[in-house]
Order: C-alpha cells, then structure tokens, then sequence
C-alpha cells in the first residue's frame, strides 16, 4: 500500500473511533412518519377553534410548524407514492389513482426506506396501538410492504410491522392514522367520544352550505382528528416509557386534503394543503411558526437528511434541514380516480395558485361512484343547487363544466372564490405561472405512459342499490353516509359471493 494512503487511512480510522466514543451525543437519531388521511391543516394550533388536539399543539409548541405545506396530488396512492420516492409522481408514473401495482420502478428510482435500510435504519410500519394498526403504503408501482428491496426481484419496502424498541436503534416508522379517512366508523367514533364536536363551534368555509346536516360531517371530521390526536399521545407516551423520546424526531403530516367539497381529488387549497409538524431535533426544536412554501416531496428529503444520508439524484425534493430552504413553486396534478379519467394541474406558488383542467367538460361534481358513499355535503348542496339556494362561492362546484383554467391571490382570497384568470390586471402574473407550469411537467415527465388501472367497486355497488334498495339511495341523499363496507358486504351476500371465492378472483 501506498505510505501516503496508509496514512490518510489511519487519520480517517482515528477519526471514525473518535466519533464512535462520541456516539452518545451524536448518535442517530429516530424518525417516525405519522401521516393522517385526508386532512387539511384543521388543528387547534393552526386556529381551528372547533377542535381539541392538546398532543399536536405541544408537539407544535415544542418544535415548528409549517403553515403552507402541499402534496403533489390530492389522492392518497399519487401522493403517497411521490413521496416514497422523494420525487413527483408523474416522474414515475404514479399519477392514476391504484393503477401500476404490477409495474416495478424504473431503475433510476428508489423507495426512501431503500436508503435508510442501506444506512442501517430499521423500517418499521404501522403501530399496534392505532387503528386498524396503520400499515396503509398505498403506492403505484409494484411493490410488498415487508421484505428486502432491489426493484427487480424484491420489491419490500420495510422490515417489520407493529413495535419499536432500543434493539430497533436507529429506526424509521411510519404510522398511518387512518380514522380520519372515511368510512364506516366514523358514527361509532363521534358517538363513543365522551366530548363530540359542539356542531355550535363549527365554521364551515363559505364554500359548504351552512345546514345541520353539513354541520354535522364536519363535526364528525374533527371528532376523526380528535381521536387521531389521541393516538399521537398514546405513541409519545410509549417512546416516553421506552426510553426512546429524547432521540426521536417526529413528523405529522398528512397524505392530501380534507375530504370534503373542494377537498380531496381536487386541485383547490382545500385538496392539496395538508398539516406539517416536526419535533425532537435541535433544528426544529425552536417553538416556531414556518410559512415557506413546502412540497410533500420535501420531507422525503429531510428524512433522508436527518439520517446522514446525501440526497439522491432522482430525489427531488429539498430538505427542510437546510438554512437556505427555499421553495418557489409547488407543483400539483390530478389524473385517474376510479372510474373518472380527469386531468388537470396547478402550480401554487407563495402569494399565487394557478389551475389548469386539461378536461373542463368533466364537473367537479362528477358522481363518482365513491364518492357518493362519502360526501353528505354534496348531496345536500345538489338538492340546494336544484333550487337555486347556493350562492356562487357554493355554486360553482356545481356547474356543468369547470373552468378551463383558475388563477387565485392567495393573500387576499385564501378560500379561492374570485377566479382573475379574466382579469385584466393578473395577465402578466397568470403567463409567469402558466409557462413555469409547462416547465415543470417537461421536467417531471415519466419515461413511460403505459397504465394499468384497477376496476372500482363502488361503481357497481351503487347501482346495484339503485335497482334494488332506492330507499339507502334516498337516505344518501338526505346526507347519512350508509357505509360503503357495509353494503360491499351486501353486495357480495345478495349474488352468493364468498369471501374465499372473492380472494381467489382477485
Ligand atoms: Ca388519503
């Protein structure tokens, strides 16, 4: 060997057991990923007055707070796959609602768990203290929730599921909290909670109709958040017991909007804006209140930053770590939810949100089959639109077509209601966003459009209870969500469907 090597090698090894003695202050730190469904930033400590979310806010109170944090699609799978890669969807090919689970990833790409199991992290999913135990992955490209990963024979993305422990050291887990997703708990939660949301204390923005019955959703949406809240301190209480608190960081996100009007499956704020909370790192740790601009994509960068590890090429994403974090443009897009092929995109930027919809002729209120199982707000609004009762911040949900394009101040209307794409003085502002748009879906275009979707089952569901049980029909449009499980089971019992039978047709 080289004398001039050997040497460097020797300074390099001291170096490595000086900072091994010093493993104490320096060692890795923990990271859990808790990510709420369906949630706009509707905690107390972003103002919202109607609920009570003591665990988020001292978790807020302690670290920081992102005010204006966007996912790249408003859909859980599009979303939740960007992130997993650390880059947009589109970039992969990830953009349809449920479609590609037998595609792997292009080459070039890699799920951040990949990296943090290189690094020696311990990827770990779901929690058994949290409903339904939390393991929700959701991504579309092919993929196994535990085993090892090489994208061409293995396709894991953890390595266990349920606990954490000292012996797990240094560990990553995500942990979804799924009540606030909706579904057929929903009633049994809001019942079962010893404080419900005083319907009294709601504000509903002014683009839902103010009726007991919509009241009454968004009533139960924050009695969700509440009980997720509740979750979040029963982990916290479990890393305290476990010795574990002090060296971990905690991330609370959530994975695309609010599941109301305008919420999810949509480009509006109310679809794309999600909470952001870190905590347990010196960095964050300063009780502060951030309002850069952040992408879903960007936290992807941060956890791979918080553990040591250098940002890979193909992650796009910007780690919060960094002094000179700074995000000009979010960039959103909406493809294929179940049976409605739509397409459009936004680019949201710091005072701005422009839209684009490839496909005006499709409504926003498209009655997808879904759906219609879970928005009580529009059944109730649709009868108030027939009879002329909304007024036009309400109403434009309703048109027949959307616009062709939207361009909102977010300063001056954060609840988007007066569209300037018509407006003389924007022009100059809406060009700007609509040619740094067009940059950036070159930039994120994937190599391949090939799309394999996966049938809904909602579409048949309904209209089997069409033909057969007009009544649920009649009660769904009284605004009662009648549960679509439940009547999945129905279904499945009214034409002699097994559960066995059903698996093996899968
Ligand atoms: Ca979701």
């Amino acid at each position: 060997m080289n004398k001039y090597i050997f040497s460097i090698l020797i300074v390099v090894l001291s170096y490595q057991s000086v900072l091994s003695k010093g493993q104490k202050q320096s060692k890795r730190p923990n990271i859990i990923w808790l990510m709420a469904e369906d949630i706009a930033p509707d905690l107390a400590c972003y103002g919202t007055k109607a609920v009570k979310t003591p665990n988020l806010d001292a978790l807020a109170a302690k670290g920081t707070r992102f005010t204006k944090c966007y996912t790249t699609n408003s859909i859980c799978s599009p979303s939740r796959s960007a992130m997993m890669i650390g880059t947009h969807q589109l970039a992969i090919n990830a953009g349809n609602h449920r479609s590609n689970r037998d595609i792997p990833l292009d080459k070039d790409f890699k799920p951040f768990t990949y990296y943090l199991r290189e690094a020696g992290y311990t990827c770990i999913l779901g929690h058994s203290k949290v409903m339904d135990k939390g393991t929700k992955i959701d991504c579309n490209f092919k993929h196994t929730a535990i085993g090892p990963w090489d994208g061409v024979d293995n396709f894991g993305l953890f390595d266990k599921k349920f606990e954490f422990s000292k012996a797990d050291e240094p560990f990553f887990s995500q942990i979804q909290l799924k009540v606030t997703h909706r579904g057929d708990w929903w009633n049994d939660v809001r019942k079962q909670s010893e404080y419900p949301v005083n319907l009294n204390d709601v504000e509903l923005p002014p683009y839902i109709a103010d009726t007991p019955e919509t009241r009454l959703d968004y009533a139960k949406y924050l009695d969700m958040i509440e009980y997720a809240d509740n979750e979040v301190g029963m982990l916290i209480q479990e890393l305290k017991e476990k010795g574990l608190y002090d060296n971990t960081i905690i991330i609370f996100i959530g994975d695309n909007g609010r599941c109301n009007i305008r919420g999810k499956g949509y480009l509006f704020d109310s679809g794309l804006h999600i909470p952001l909370i870190i905590s347990g790192n010196k960095f964050f740790d300063q009780s502060i209140v951030n309002e850069n601009l952040v992408c879903a994509t960007d936290i992807t960068a941060t956890i791979l930053d918080l553990a040591g590890i250098e940002k890979p090429k193909n992650v796009s994403g910007k780690s919060l770590l960094q002094n000179n974090f700074k995000r000009t443009y979010v960039f959103g897009a909406r493809d294929t939810w179940d049976e409605i092929h739509d397409q459009s995109r936004c680019l949201i930027g710091r005072n701005y949100y422009y839209v684009r919809h490839d496909k005006p002729e499709i409504p926003f209120d498209a009655h997808q089959g879904y759906l219609e199982f879970y928005r009580p707000a529009v059944h109730i609004m649709r009868q108030l639109n027939e009879q002329n009762k909304l007024n036009a911040a309400q109403k434009y949900f309703f048109e027949e077509e959307k616009m062709a394009e939207e361009f909102y101040s977010m300063k001056n209307d954060p609840y988007q209601i007066n569209n300037l794409i018509h407006k003389s003085g924007s022009q100059d502002k809406i060009e700007k966003y609509k040619s740094k748009l067009l940059e950036l879906e070159e930039k994120f275009a994937p190599k391949d459009d090939v799309v394999h979707h996966t049938t809904p089952q909602s579409v048949k569901i309904l209209e089997w209870l069409k033909n057969e049980h007009p009544e649920v029909i009649e009660r769904m449009k009284a605004g009662e969500e009648v549960g679509l499980s439940y009547w999945m089971e129905e279904f499945d019992k009214a034409h002699g469907i097994t559960k066995k039978k059903k698996k093996k047709n899968e």
